[in-house]
């Protein structure tokens, strides 16, 4: 089956038939401008145990709308967390799963937009507040979720070969594949943090709840065609998974905040 929801306008259109919580004021994914953002002398984001390896085994699975690397239950070392920057004082985030949105060709698959431009990739790095026991929990609160956006750009890069090396053997839904490398999240970010936007959201997929502080960072991540090209070939079972983005959402009376040095 190809999963409880779909990405086609016509999909789309029926999330808010069976998600009410698709219809709320505060949805994501937005369009970003860099203009109409309000600078905040924000402190940097802390990144923690971000470099660290973790801990395997990692599993890489296909779930029919996007392709995750489950990190919640590496065990042994504290999970990497963040804290600071426009999170609220004394709240840390662990992360929970990574995940990626990507297009059919490369002119779209990124689910936010900044300064008119829609990329290739958006990798999520999803993080759970520790005050809350599990996701599922942590989805009905508020400041439950914080979600690290990472836009890609063509170009070519190392650091996701490890994940984009197993692919072929997760192209259909539910296929589920041992990472046989570690990876180390740092390797996934930016070179360059400092400078993120950062609004009150919402999951970009049903059921769609208003508990996500997105931070989006400024600066993309290089990818390669080829490597964008394996993205590309995961399947539901009937379709292909890429154009899994969903459409742009009202930003209504939000404001969006720009860290920068
Ligand atoms: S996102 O980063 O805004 N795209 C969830 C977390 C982050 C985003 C979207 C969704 C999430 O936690 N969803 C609930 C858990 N899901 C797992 C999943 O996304 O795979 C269960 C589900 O939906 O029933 Cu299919
Ligand atoms: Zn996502």
């Amino acid at each position: 089956v190809a999963g409880h929801f779909g990405y086609r306008k016509r999909d789309q259109h029926t999330w808010v038939q069976n998600f009410k919580l698709c219809d709320g004021k505060l949805q994501s994914p937005i369009s970003i401008s860099s203009f109409k953002s309000i600078t905040l002398p924000l402190p940097a984001l802390e990144i923690i145990g971000y470099h660290d390896f973790l801990s395997s085994p990692l599993y890489l699975k296909n779930n029919g709308h996007s392709v995750v690397v489950n990190v919640n239950n590496h065990l042994g070392k504290r999970l990497p967390y963040i804290f600071g920057g426009s999170l609220d004082i004394n709240q840390e985030y662990e992360v929970d799963h990574l995940h990626f949105h990507w297009g059919a060709k490369n002119n779209r698959g990124s689910e936010h937009m900044l300064n008119g431009i829609r990329y290739p990739m958006e990798m999520h790095i999803v993080h759970r507040n520790r005050i809350y026991s599990s996701l599922s929990n942590a989805l009905n609160y508020k400041n439950g979720l914080v979600v690290l956006g990472i836009f890609f750009q063509e170009e070519d890069n190392k650091s996701l070969y490890s994940i984009v090396n197993h692919l072929t053997s997760v192209r259909w839904i539910n296929n589920e594949t041992k990472l046989n490398t570690s990876i180390t999240l740092g390797s996934l970010l930016p070179k360059n943090t400092d400078v993120f936007y950062s609004y009150k959201g919402s999951l970009t997929t049903p059921p769609c709840n208003e508990v996500v502080t997105w931070i989006i960072f400024s600066m993309p991540v290089p990818i390669s065609f080829s490597q964008l090209n394996k993205f590309r070939l995961l399947s539901n079972g009937n379709n292909l998974i890429a154009d899994n983005y969903r459409k742009l959402q009202n930003i209504g009376l939000r404001k969006v905040y720009i860290r920068k040095l």
